[in-house]
Formats: C-alpha cells, sequence, structure tokens
C-alpha cells in the first residue's frame, strides 16, 4: 500500500508550490517538490491554483493538495510503486480531463515524482541507476543561463534567456567550472561598465542593455576574459520565448516590430556574427509557418528547440516532426504531467533523430529529479538556469555528485554533441 502525503511550500519566486511524498510498505519515504513556470505554453497540462484571493493573492494550492491526499491517493493506494506506467495512467484516469485541469498537473506530477523517489530509495540505488541500471552513463552538457530578460526580469532585453554552452570539455564537472568562472567575469565586467549585477528569476545578470545583441556581445567577452575561446569550448544558446514578444507572427524586438521573416533575417545575421548552437522558441507558439522558414533557414547549422511549441506532449512532438518544424525539443515534466508522459517524449526525439533537453521552471525548488533524468535518459544536455542560487545549484551539484560516484563510467557528452 502507497501511503501519499503532501504539502504547500514556496518555490524559487516565493510563491506556493506543492511538496508530495510517498510512503512504501517497507516503510521507505521520499519527497518531491513540483516547479512552475511563468512563460507557459498554452498546451501545458493545468497547473491548479485556489484562486483565493484571501491567501497568496490567489496562488495558494491548497486543493492541489486535497487532491492528493483525495482522490490520487484512493487511485494508486493498492498498486506496485515499481510499475510507473501503472501509476501514471491510474493518476490520469483519477483526473479523466486531457490538461488535467480537473486535480491538477501539479498535484498529478508530485506524486508521479514522489513515487518514482519512493521506489529508487526502498531498492536501495540512486534514482538514475532506477530508471537505467547499466552505463554507460551520459553526463548532460549544461545549458547555463547569465542574462536575464523577457518575463524572468525587470530590464529591457526582449529575450528571456541567453545561456553558455561549455561543452568543449572533458568532464561535466570541468564544464560547469568554465561556466561559474565566466560568470564570475560576467559579473565584474558588468560592474566595471556601471550596469547592475543583480539577477533575474533564473540566476543570470539582468542589465539593462542598449539592445539584445549588446547581451551577446557581454557573454563572447566575458568568455574570452576567463580564459575560454568562444566556440571551440563555450558556445551560445538563446531562448527567445517569442511566443511573449508580440502577437499573431509579429514580434517586437529591439525597438522594431518584426515579422517571422524580419525575425529569422535577424537570427540568420546573429548566426554569422556569434558562437550560437541553440536557439529555444525564435518563434510563436502560433507562428508554425514561420517555425519552418526558420527550420529550413538555420536547421543544419542551429540546434532549433521548441518548449512553448511542443509543451513536452508527445503529439505535438509527432506534428512538429512530421511538419519539419525544429529539430529538438525541451522536456519539463510538468508540462504534461507525469513521469511516464515524459518518458513518452523523450522516445518521440530519440526515434525521429531529434534532440532532446531536459529542462527545469524559472520557479524552481531545491528537487533535483531532473539532474537524475538527464543522466537516465542519456538526453545530453540540461537546461537549469545560472551557476547560482541554491534552487539552480541544487540541480548542477547533483550532476557533480552523479559524475563522482559513476566515475569511468561516466562519459560527458560536450565533446560529442558540439564537436568543434
Ligand atoms: C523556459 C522556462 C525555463 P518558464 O521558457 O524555457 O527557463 O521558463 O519556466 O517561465 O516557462
Ligand atoms: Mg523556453
Amino acid at each position: 500500500m502507497i501511503r501519499l502525503d503532501a504539502m504547500e511550500i514556496l518555490d524559487s519566486r516565493g510563491q506556493p508550490t506543492l511538496a508530495v511524498a510517498a510512503r512504501l510498505e517497507d516503510g521507505t519515504q521520499a519527497w518531491a517538490r513540483v516547479p512552475s513556470g511563468a512563460s507557459t505554453g498554452s498546451k501545458e497540462a493545468l497547473e491548479l491554483r485556489d484562486g483565493d484571493p484571501e491567501r497568496f493573492l490567489g496562488k495558494g494550492v491548497e486543493r492541489a493538495v486535497a487532491h492528493v491526499l483525495g482522490p490520487l491517493q484512493d487511485a494508486i493506494a493498492g498498486l506496485s510503486p515499481y510499475r510507473q506506467e501503472e501509476i501514471d495512467r491510474a493518476l490520469r484516469e483519477a483526473d479523466g480531463t486531457p490538461a488535467k485541469s480537473r486535480l491538477g498537473a501539479n498535484a498529478i506530477l508530485g506524486v508521479s515524482m514522489a513515487v518514482a523517489r519512493a521506489a529508487a530509495k526502498s531498492r536501495g540505488v540512486p534514482l538514475y541507476r532506477y530508471w537505467k541500471p547499466r552505463g554507460p552513463y551520459r553526463l548532460p552538457v549544461p545549458l547555463l543561463n547569465v542574462i536575464n530578460g523577457g518575463r524572468h526580469a525587470d530590464n529591457n532585453l526582449d529575450l528571456q534567456e541567453f545561456m553558455l554552452v561549455p561543452h568543449g570539455f572533458p568532464t561535466f564537472r570541468r564544464a560547469l567550472q568554465a561556466a561559474a568562472e565566466i560568470y564570475q567575469h560576467l559579473k565584474n565586467h558588468l560592474r566595471e561598465k556601471g550596469l547592475s549585477t543583480g539577477v533575474g528569476d533564473e540566476g543570470g545578470f539582468a542589465p539593462d542593455l542598449k539592445s539584445d545583441e549588446e547581451a551577446l556581445e557581454l557573454l563572447v567577452a566575458a568568455i574570452e576574459r576567463a580564459g575560454y575561446r568562444p566556440e571551440k569550448e563555450v558556445s551560445l544558446a538563446i531562448d527567445a520565448a517569442a511566443s511573449e514578444l508580440g502577437e499573431k507572427g509579429r514580434y517586437r524586438v529591439q525597438g522594431e516590430a518584426l515579422e517571422s521573416f524580419g525575425l529569422v533575417a535577424l537570427y540568420q545575421r546573429w548566426s554569422r556574427l556569434y558562437p550560437i548552437v541553440s536557439l529555444e522558441d525564435g518563434l510563436g507558439e502560433d507562428d508554425p509557418s514561420g517555425w519552418k522558414a526558420l527550420n529550413q533557414a538555420l536547421g543544419a547549422q542551429w540546434q532549433l528547440v521548441g518548449d512553448d511549441l511542443f509543451v513536452t506532449q508527445k503529439e505535438l512532438i509527432l506534428w512538429g516532426q512530421r511538419e519539419n518544424l525544429a529539430n529538438a525539443v525541451l522536456i519539463k515534466p510538468n508540462q504534461v504531467g507525469t513521469l511516464t508522459e515524459t518518458w513518452e517524449a523523450l522516445e518521440a526525439c530519440e526515434k525521429a533523430g531529434w534532440r532532446a533537453i531536459i529542462s527545469h521552471r524559472s520557479g524552481e525548488t531545491e528537487d533535483t529529479t531532473i539532474a537524475d533524468l538527464a543522466v537516465a535518459s542519456g538526453a545530453g544536455q540540461i537546461k537549469t538556469g545560472a551557476p547560482a542560487r541554491g534552487e539552480r545549484t541544487a540541480k548542477y551539484n547533483r550532476l557533480l555528485l552523479i559524475e563522482k560516484e559513476l566515475g569511468d563510467e561516466a562519459v560527458y557528452a560536450g565533446p560529442e554533441l558540439f564537436p568543434r
């Protein structure tokens, strides 16, 4: 018999979220904590909030807590914790809606993750090994968001994330060191220029700049100041979060309102000027024809990642593959609401030869499940914020520990995924 517990806790933005525990028959108990996005795709599974203005300005999750303790507890009580697919199917059936809107995807994901964590613990193995018993294990390239804009900060940058991709190193540890050093050099550089070193939601700096392009220049300068080689060792990635940039195929970037083709032309210009290897949500989720054009223009050179476009849902990924819209997918468990469906999304990527990037949300907790997921899936990439702020470093530090634990069984994915 699985016994669930649940409570309201705080996320990294100080908003309420869920912690869920699963206790197994042998007494093993494990907790999982659920993240929360700000720039959400419209087709994401539903995050249930109380809407009671008297508590947390309407953002409380007491109803989701009650759903864990009531209907979700009843749905899985008699099931085996080692059969994740059955657990997740029972959770979905208990909800009964396509977007998990009755009981809440936050409640459902909390249970899904807590059961997996408890099952691994009761077997006496780390979570990544519970999912993937044998090596070799691929340690992911971190995509570190060191300049924040868009919905994640109050500065004037249109694009949401400017990231470092430290691929040209033999180990994850060494790659993370490079990124952490570059982050400090970037901070010093900003300070010298009289720019703000305050940070945004994901721990990246959030200065007001002359343009989004200046952010890219600052990153290249910081890589060089830290003594690393742009492109050879450390490249750049962008999450434009373009669904947030405007409406109906028009995008506000650097003071201009661009059509899709204008934005694609801007990216092409950047591809000649900067060592960019990856662009996420380069166009909006309601602009598939723009995506197609983008993929034709840059798909051979860049990793083009759908986040809002695919929201970790297999059917949407398969549609994107049929239509040739992109070549990679951002994987966020809470966009779909169960671990099984997350694995299905990963499988759809693998089958088509698309890349997958395991990702955090802008609202996070100390939970490290996605670090284990990145290693177990062998996805090869993880995006989990700056090399700063506890809720971000929790994931990076977990990966350091996994790499240490694995010793020779660990292979860093950087050189293979981004050969230079
Ligand atoms: C994104 C994410 C995470 P949010 O757009 O990729 O960086 O942001 O969680 O706000 O959707
Ligand atoms: Mg995104």
